[in-house]
């Protein structure tokens, strides 16, 4: 029962300090508390899991003393809230990190080795919730984190998947996806607000009839109703007492619900009908990028947006204000298009539920919905077939019709009848069958829209929501993605963390821009010494987990050339792959080359119904069985996929890179965060000018940085004059040698036909132009070599890579979205007394 652990605990047994105290002495004693009262079990008996939760639930009664105060004081001082609405939080595991933010990292250290046990060993217990495909999903985990830190009033909204980010295990090459059962043994940082729930309607139809007053009304009679309870995680901000909320939902079936049919004596029926209730909420779509069009998806977010929206209100109302007020209360941030459908949604509550005048309900909503546009990608612009919508959201169906009528009267005269812009910004599109676009859903109902790079967000306004930007300039601006120092750096990477602060003091931790200080110890040999030094930590403690998890030995002292995000044909993981095959023929022709060693680490998820990214992987994985085991390459070269990468993962491998690689077709990587925390940990890019690469390239200087490729601009003319990839294979040796090797079965026990999709796809097509930046990629990748032979010299880029990456705090991103779109101020939060 996934439930079991956060039963019912006699608090009143502890004293307090057992419960809030800091010091060793507290925490030892809340531990064995917990071990006791909660766990049921006594030292000699208990297991690593036993301590862990033990542990787990001490710092979380250190966590709900100051959730308390931070609620009670938002609410009473009527403090306007930042409310984040994401499908996905990638969080990460908890523990640790909320022992940095509270700031007793080291006494827990201390607590649990006068135990006897050992910290890492519970820490490597937790098993971290995957609510998340990737970038994005991460994104707002990090921002949760610095609003936290910020001291910013914040909820963030999401849902409560039973089943998250799928595990990938690696088959004889292939990707093999197995259930992420993250709750098995109990979640020790939610708390179930079983009192906190909303009901959900879904299907059904409208009705229309005229009231008493003669007003025209609707009644939406669903096919079914669901309820959404709310479970919450404290989210503590670094060394503040701030401590906001994430709050989940999972579906259940309502209980009126199963009587009915056990009334009419259907209970099959009655039990069927519960697990269509619980399923909403069961699974994660494993689609990064591509939407999916299924009916469970838009029922997921219309759940979880509804559930939102509903809690909002209340939140509003019962502080004893108007609804018409609700914007002054709430700003609503649209993680992407994923809950934008919380326009339709609010209109429908402002109307239908509070009576609301239709103009009084738009200028309500579209005072408080924000939109961040996250990709460029066609592909993954959200579009629902009307009629399919129409089966799950027959009012939303309605409302969104009247939307874009009123929406389409003005839009008219603005563009003068011009029928191809009015086709474009319309929400419903037109063709063989109608669909919904969801993004000009947001576009429509929202003050503020922005993309996530300033790359990003110049195309967007040029391209993708061209239309839009002529006819709403003042809605767009940019907001640089950020990551949080705190998880990025002083968690994955608490040696560098010290060497840091040993030098500049610790308050970079909160403002990162002072890390511009470490650029006066750049060429201090002492400095590059020990700065190195920790890089070589790192890399044996990686090379050691590399051997545990695949077998393979690599040399710390070799390049790790480190490529880790999703698979995705546009981030080009086999123009990577491309380069380790040319590497190899070289010392093939030359069995006696001299060559800087090589590691090349890979790693990233498929999405399961993603071919040609699955293809990459086994590719990845049979050249690294010949390059490996190929006794001519004399381990000057290693090929690596780390299997099942995820956030636990992240923070061993990001602190080991020396090469960071980004080389994504310019254009199309809208920011990318990875490269952030990579650079932080002071890792050199080779890069494309895309999405944030560019803002980093100009922070850490162009001679800190190895660019390569065509710019966006050139991609796009390429493509208009009609790009022909087969001419740069016949022109280039070394990638012709290669394609062929691939297309011969060399790397695949000469099974020719494995590989033949992804060969021809690259020959005739090429639709991210891996073949016509392949030479320029190789040259670059010779500069890195180079570089990299220069011991002193690579150090010095290496710090003054993290010395500039100052800008790239999510704190700045945060600060950046509170001043100019939400307004929202911060709010101190005081711990005084008991609560
Ligand atoms: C993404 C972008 O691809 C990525 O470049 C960006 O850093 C991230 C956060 O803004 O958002 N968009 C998207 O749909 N996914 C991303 O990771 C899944």
């Amino acid at each position: 029962n996934e439930h079991a652990a956060s039963s019912q605990r006699p608090s009143e047994v502890l004293d307090e300090d057992a419960r809030t105290g800091l010091s060793v002495e507290a925490l030892k004693k809340a531990i064995l508390n917990n071990l006791f009262y909660v766990q049921g079990k006594y030292p000699e008996i208990a297991t690593r899991n036993d301590y862990y939760m033990s542990l787990a639930y001490a710092v979380r009664d250190r966590l709900l003393q100051r959730w308390v105060a931070s609620v009670k004081q938002y609410l009473e001082g009527r403090h306007r809230i930042v409310s984040y609405l994401s499908a996905e939080y990638l969080l990460g595991p908890h523990l640790a990190n909320n022992l940095i933010n509270l700031g007793i990292f080291k006494e827990v250290e201390q607590a649990t080795q006068e135990l006897g046990i050992n910290l890492q060993w519970l820490l490597d217990k937790e098993v971290e919730p995957g609510l998340g495909n990737g970038g994005l999903g991460r994104l707002a985990a990090c921002y949760m984190d610095s609003l936290a830190a910020l001291e910013v009033p914040a909820i963030g909204y999401g849902i409560r998947y039973q089943f998250g980010i799928f595990e990938q295990e690696i088959r004889d090459g292939w990707q093999v996806e197995d259930t992420d059962n993250w709750l098995r043994r109990g979640n020790p940082w939610e708390i179930a607000r079983r009192e906190l729930n909303y009901e959900v309607k879904l299907g059904g139809y409208v009705q229309h009839y005229m009231d008493r007053d003669g007003k025209f009304r609707s009644n939406w009679i669903p096919e079914l109703t669901v309820k959404g309870v709310a479970y919450d995680t404290p989210i503590v901000g670094y060394k503040v007492n701030t401590t906001n909320t994430l709050r989940l939902w999972k579906s259940e079936a309502p209980k009126s619900f199963d009587f009915q049919s056990f009334n009419s004596g259907d209970y099959n029926n009655a039990v069927n009908q519960k697990i269509i209730c619980e399923n909403i909420s069961k699974v994660l779509y494993p689609n990064d990028e591509t939407l999916s069009g299924k009916i469970l998806r838009l029922q997921q977010q219309y759940f979880f947006v509804s559930c939102s929206l509903q809690d909002m209100i209340g939140i509003h109302l019962r502080q004893g204000e108007k609804i018409e007020d609700f914007n002054v209360t709430f700003a609503v941030q649209l993680n992407d298009t994923h809950p934008a459908i919380a326009i339709a949604e609010m209109m429908r509550l402002l109307v239908d539920e509070y009576d609301l005048e239709w103009v009084d309900a738009w200028r309500v909503t579209t005072r408080s919905f924000a939109y961040t546009n996250h990709t460029l990608l066609p592909e993954a612009l959200e579009t629902w077939d009307l009629e399919l919508f129409g089966s799950v959201l027959p009012r939303h169906l309605e409302l969104i019709y009247e939307i874009n009528r009123r929406f389409l009267d003005e839009v008219t005269i603005k563009v003068y009848g011009n029928h191809n812009k009015i086709n474009s910004l319309s929400i419903i599109g037109e063709g063989p069958r109608k669909y919904i676009k969801m993004a000009n859903l947001a576009c429509a109902g929202s003050f503020a829209i922005n993309g996530v790079a300033a790359l990003h967000t110049e195309l967007l306004k040029s391209t993708v929501l061209k239309d839009w930007y002529a006819l709403y300039p003042e809605k767009f601006s940019n907001k640089t993605n950020g990551v949080t120092p705190r998880r990025w750096l002083v968690l994955s990477n608490p040696k560098l963390t010290s060497l840091i602060s040993g030098k500049i003091g610790e308050s970079w931790i909160k403002h990162l821009e002072e890390l511009k200080r470490l650029e006066a110890f750049a060429d201090d040999p002492e400095f590059q010494k020990a700065w190195m030094d920790v890089k070589y930590e790192m890399k044996k403690t990686l090379a050691k987990k590399i051997l545990n998890r695949t077998g393979i030995k690599v040399n710390p002292d070799s390049l790790f050339d480190v490529h880790v995000k999703r698979i995705h044909e546009y981030k080009r993981q086999h123009l990577n792959i491309l380069h380790v095959i040319a590497l190899y023929n070289r010392i093939k022709k030359n069995p006696s080359l001299e060559i800087v060693p090589r590691t090349f680490i890979f790693a990233g998820k498929a999405a399961p119904g993603y071919r040609m990214a699955k293809l990459i992987i086994k590719l990845i994985n049979s050249v690294g069985e010949i390059v490996n085991n190929d006794p001519d390459v004399m381990d000057r070269l290693k090929v690596v996929f780390f299997p099942n990468y995820n956030v636990s993962n992240a923070q061993v491998i990001y602190p080991a890179a020396d090469l960071s690689v980004q080389i994504s077709t310019a254009g199309k990587e809208a920011s990318g965060t990875g490269n952030m925390k990579l650079s932080m940990n002071g890792a050199i890019t080779i890069g494309t000018l895309d999405g944030a690469n560019v803002e980093i390239r100009e922070a850490v200087g162009e001679e800190n940085f190895f660019l390569f490729g065509l710019t966006a601009e050139e991609v796009a003319k390429k493509k208009n004059e009609g790009y022909n990839p087969y001419s740069y294979y016949l022109e280039n040796e070394e990638l012709k040698l290669a394609i062929d090797q691939i297309a011969s079965g060399y790397f695949s026990h000469l099974d020719d036909k494995i590989f033949k999709d992804l060969v021809d796809n690259l020959l005739y097509h090429d639709p991210f132009l891996v073949l016509a930046d392949f030479a320029s990629y190789v040259a670059s990748q010779e500069q890195a070599a180079e570089a990299f032979k220069d011991k002193k010299s690579w150090a010095k880029m290496s710090i003054l890579n993290t010395a500039r990456m100052g800008k790239f705090s999510s704190d700045r991103s945060i600060r950046e979205y509170c001043d100019e779109i939400w307004k929202v101020k911060s709010v101190p939060v005081h711990l005084n007394g008991k609560y």
